[in-house]
């Protein structure tokens, strides 16, 4: 009997598949050389490398999907008439990759009906594979993953991100000065869809950013809850809206209730 065609495991191993070759679709454009362009602010940067890669996902699925839809960050969009879209970041982590610093991913998040039920992320520079489908745990490769260790907020290494327009950065760098001797360590490596990898990993104890858009933490988001984690909005609401947070159950209320009193979620004005 064939599979149903919204399986989240099938969907999985899809994914996979998207992600990882997707990676090596980067790793070979960029031998070539990066033209870099910028979007929203000079910070914001895009290359055609970016586009590349989110174009041959892109036609990936219009072949072996045609029916799903797409929601991509470089522009790519199609509507779905099976209830599955494909929600995806040809390269989250921009900026590290025109520097060549490794922790820049691609992100391929699989809704069913509006619920990320399969995701993968691969680490493009060390080709780290991350992925899980709804109720089946999180990997890394086979690697069940499990969270982060169990440690107090004073001693906690969490991780973070900053948007892109500056009155925004200065608000959010507030609430970061404001955190820092109230935890262990500050991490700001570069790529959401990674760090919420790292979280489920346990490579990092926490992780907050506000203004995240769907194609960032959708497949890292459910990593992350399926390796045991918390992944939350602030004072009840969703995640993105705007704040995400992603940490073990033991740390997550204490947690929240640290960015809710340092007003993490009013960074935008
Ligand atoms: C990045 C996010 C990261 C954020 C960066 C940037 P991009 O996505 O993954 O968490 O802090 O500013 O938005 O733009 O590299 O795909």
């Amino acid at each position: 009997m064939s599979q149903p065609a919204n399986d989240p495991v099938a969907l999985e191993q899809i994914a996979m598949t998207l992600a990882s070759g997707a990676a090596e679709v980067v790793r070979t454009a960029a031998a070539s050389g990066v033209e870099v362009s910028t979007k929203t602010t000079a910070t914001d940067l895009v290359t055609q490398v970016d586009k590349l890669a989110e174009r041959w996902l892109a036609d990936q699925l219009a072949t072996t999907r045609p029916r799903d839809g797409l929601l991509a960050e470089e522009g790519h969009g199609m509507r779905s008439s099976t209830g599955v879209v494909w929600v995806i970041d040809p390269i989250d982590g921009t900026v590290n990759f025109v520097l060549g610093l490794p922790q820049y991913a691609v992100s391929v998040g699989v809704e069913v009906d509006g619920e990320v039920v399969a995701g993968a992320v691969c680490n493009v520079a060390n080709g780290e594979l991350f992925h899980a489908h709804a109720g089946g745990g999180a990997h890394l490769a086979e690697q069940v993953l499990t969270g982060p260790r169990s440690v107090p907020l004073s001693g906690a290494v969490v991780g973070t991100g900053f948007g892109y327009e500056a009155g925004r950065r200065a608000r959010q760098a507030g609430v970061v000065a404001a955190l820092l001797p109230r935890v262990g360590d500050i991490r700001r490596l570069g790529s959401a869809a990674l760090d919420l990898c790292a979280v489920a990993a346990g490579r990092l104890d926490a992780y907050f950013e506000s203004g995240l858009n769907p194609w960032d933490y959708a497949a890292g988001a459910l990593i992350a809850r399926e390796a045991g984690c918390v992944v939350t909005g602030l004072r009840g609401a969703p995640i993105a809206a705007p704040v995400t947070v992603a940490a073990g159950p033991a740390l997550a209320g204490e947690f929240v209730a640290l960015l809710e009193e340092l007003d993490a979620d009013r960074v935008d004005g």
